[in-house]
């Protein structure tokens, strides 16, 4: 007996370690909690398929109805639903594939979780394909990644995949079905020719086994010159045709080890990658002998409009000077990649006016997941907002309300092939994304990609309910049912909706207002590109030298000095707004009408310069950054409050990095208006609170360490 007992509570303690770890780990983010009770699922007639038994499992695996126990899966040939749509009503989920089911039936649950109703008629996605970009290099490393190592690849040494690594890919592609993301180029644009290589293509071949139950198609990144350096060419040339007889070859022993391969994506002539250009060919030659080859097996051909050179010409004007002459004169499986702004995924840009100017290509919009210039896996930044407010832009192309949406979606202009991807912040850490809060990211991009209309709100919102909101039932084997309440019980909470009073609205709050936030204290106005030499994350406005590009310093994109500050984009400067249709141009053009947030991205303008509230430009700049900084510090206020209603770890983790954001704050405001204040002299406001560093402390410093202390 007494052995029994002893053995009953050693049970018991391994079933709470393990459930301790899982809800830690955070490892299943928002995935539905464990089931609270059994279902009946009543499946469609015709065949079946790994994904529809996978639509059932999770029914299944995460049904909290207790008073409804069954649920029908319905096919159905109703025109008003997309090939992966979905509608839903008390105990039916009705779709035209096995795919739209499993969309479906994840929606299902998360709006039972989340309390709202289940009627839903016709959610179709905004975009066919909803692909996440992943900069994975082949050694395990992640260009620009701040969650650990790659789980696609481990270098050349381990390219057999291990059961562990298939797990991780399961998990992977159920993560991504649950918020209807269908694809993943699976390693770097700055692709290396041996991202072609067979060992590097049957791993290729593995994960795309495992991702293709849940919906997901594999993509891969490409260097342009693989003929050359891994086929022994004595050319790339996309005109040559042993060139085209290369591709032709390797095109089929891809779909030879994965059928339903998805295409290539090709970063091209651009910082330094091979491209047509080098052979004399334009962008659309080249991206056209691909789209050709890879037409019979129904692939695309993604190429990338990211291109700019050491010029004179701005670098904002450059995708749309070199792509614009090309519109009409790409394949139909060609889509033009576009990053959303101009320049490069800063805090704040304006859209990149190729959005709706290009009219006979299809285009792709690029985002940006992993928080390169928004504070890396250190600071707390929802990007939500950032997404909604590009993707809500209006164009003016086909008339008011030409907004970025429409034009990419096919809504506005014919576009048969219609996509849109984010650059995954994804890796091996224990919660996938690094920061807490940043996995909020990759769930936002995914339910955007599917609705490019909804609300950023809506979505933190969702998300906060799904990882954070005391459920039911724990996300796995659950102890909690019989375990004694806690003083500070989460459950009795929600039952007297303290949890949202106390919680939900003042961290929503935080998370809405998080990239402003980071906007103001390191480039308010309109700034962009302050950053220290190359790693993207401290400042840096003064960093110049003589042995750089000058477009990879600060000093090129401020433009400050005694007088003003602010990069000329107007009529009388580089003329970059003319690449903007009216009334946008004009707008832009004239400081009194251009947007504040854009001040300085289309001006340079005097420090007098009087703003709209009637302050000086100087120092509106100066209560911008501190702004910034002060806001910061309220986020640490408000998540002191959390620390009964988040598990403690995540809690420790998020005040940390909290700690380290408002120091970091501190840092961007004091080298930014110190070093400004070098330039111009001026005084600063005299209640605004002083910078506690020194310029020349900070000019000498290597910002990669010193902010890292
Ligand atoms: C920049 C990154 C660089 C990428 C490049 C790209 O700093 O690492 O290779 O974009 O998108 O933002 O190709």
């Amino acid at each position: 007996m007494h052995n029994k007992f002893i053995l009953y509570c050693f049970f018991l303690l391994l079933v709470a370690g393990a459930f301790r770890l899982q809800a830690e780990t955070g490892r299943e983010l928002w995935l539905p909690a464990t089931a609270l009770s059994a279902v009946k699922v009543d499946m469609p007639s015709g065949k079946s398929s790994p994904t529809l038994e996978l639509a059932k499992q999770v029914l299944i695996d995460g049904w909290q109805d207790r008073e409804n126990n069954s649920i029908k899966l319905k096919i159905s040939r109703d025109k008003r639903l997309s090939e992966q749509g979905y509608s839903l009503s008390p105990g039916c989920i009705t779709a035209k594939t096995h795919q739209g089911l499993l969309y479906g039936a994840y929606e299902y649950l998360r709006r039972r979780q989340i309390g709202l109703s289940l009627e839903l008629p016709f959610s179709n996605p905004s975009y066919q394909r909803r692909l996440l970009n992943h900069w994975d290099n082949l050694d395990g490393s992640i260009e620009r990644g701040y969650a650990g190592r790659s789980i696609f690849w481990k270098g050349k040494q381990s390219m057999e995949p291990t059961a562990e690594d298939r797990e991780r890919w399961r998990t992977y592609a159920a993560i991504n079905a649950s918020i209807g993301i269908n694809g993943a180029v699976l390693n770097n644009v700055n692709a290396p020719p041996e991202a072609l290589s067979l060992p590097v293509l049957k791993r290729a071949a593995a994960i795309a086994d495992e991702l293709r139950p849940y919906g997901m198609v594999s993509y891969l990144s490409i260097n342009f010159s693989t003929p050359m350096r891994l086929g022994g060419l004595k050319t790339a040339d996309p005109l040559d045709p042993e060139v085209v007889d290369w591709w032709r070859a390797k095109i089929r022993e891809i779909y030879s080890l994965i059928p339903d391969f998805g295409g290539f994506l090709v970063k091209a002539s651009s910082e330094g990658m091979p491209g047509p250009g080098d052979f004399g060919r334009s962008h659309a030659q080249g991206a056209n002998m691909l789209a050709e080859l890879l037409k019979p097996y129904h692939g695309i051909l993604m190429w990338r409009a990211f291109v700019y050179k050491p010029s004179d010409n701005d670098r904002a004007k450059q995708a749309y000077e070199e792509f614009m002459p090309l519109d009409g004169q790409f394949c139909d499986n060609v889509v033009v990649q576009i990053k959303n702004g101009p320049i490069d995924f800063q805090p704040r840009e304006p859209f990149s006016p190729l959005f709706g100017a290009l009219r006979k290509t299809a285009v792709l919009p690029e985002l940006q997941i992993t928080q390169e210039y928004l504070g890396q896996e250190h600071q707390l930044a929802y990007l939500g907002g950032l997404w909604e407010e590009f993707l809500q832009s209006d164009t003016y192309q086909s008339g008011p309300g030409s907004t970025v949406a429409r034009c990419t979606d096919g809504s506005l202009f014919d576009q048969s092939l219609t996509a849109i991807a984010g650059v995954s912040n994804i890796g091996s850490d224990s919660n996938w994304c690094g920061h807490p809060f940043a996995g909020a990211n990759w769930y936002a991009f995914g339910r955007l990609a599917w609705n490019n209309r909804a609300s950023a709100a809506g979505i933190a919102e969702e998300w906060l309910r799904l990882t954070f909101e005391p459920t039911q039932s724990p996300k796995s084997n659950s102890l909690s049912d019989e375990s004694p309440a806690l003083d500070n019980d989460p459950a009795s909470d929600r039952k007297n909706g303290n949890w949202e009073k106390e919680f939900l609205q003042p961290v929503l709050s935080m998370m809405l207002r998080s990239r402003e936030a980071v906007v103001n204290y390191m480039m308010p106005l309109g700034l962009h590109h302050l950053f220290a030499l190359d790693h993207h994350y401290g400042p840096g406005p003064w960093y110049d030298s003589p042995r750089q590009r000058k477009d990879w310093t600060p000093p090129y994109y401020h433009q400050a000095d005694a007088k003003g500050i602010g990069f000329d984009r107007s009529s009388g400067g580089s003329n970059a707004v003319a690449q903007y249709r009216e009334p946008l141009r004009s707008q832009f053009d004239n400081p009194n009408t251009c947007p504040e947030n854009l001040l300085l991205w289309f001006h340079h303008l005097p420090w007098e310069h009087r703003l709209q509230n009637g302050n000086s430009l100087w120092e509106e700049l100066c209560r911008r950054y501190d702004a910034g900084l002060q806001e910061v510090r309220r986020f640490q206020l408000v998540w002191d409050n959390m620390e009964n209603r988040v598990d403690s770890e995540v809690f420790t983790q998020v005040q940390a990095k909290l700690r380290r954001q408002a120091r970091d704050a501190q840092v961007w405001k004091d080298a930014c208006l110190l070093y400004f204040q070098s330039i111009n002299q001026l005084p600063f406001p005299e209640d605004m609170e002083r910078p506690v560093h020194d310029l020349e402390v900070l000019k000498k410093t290597d910002m990669r360490y010193f902010m890292n202390r």
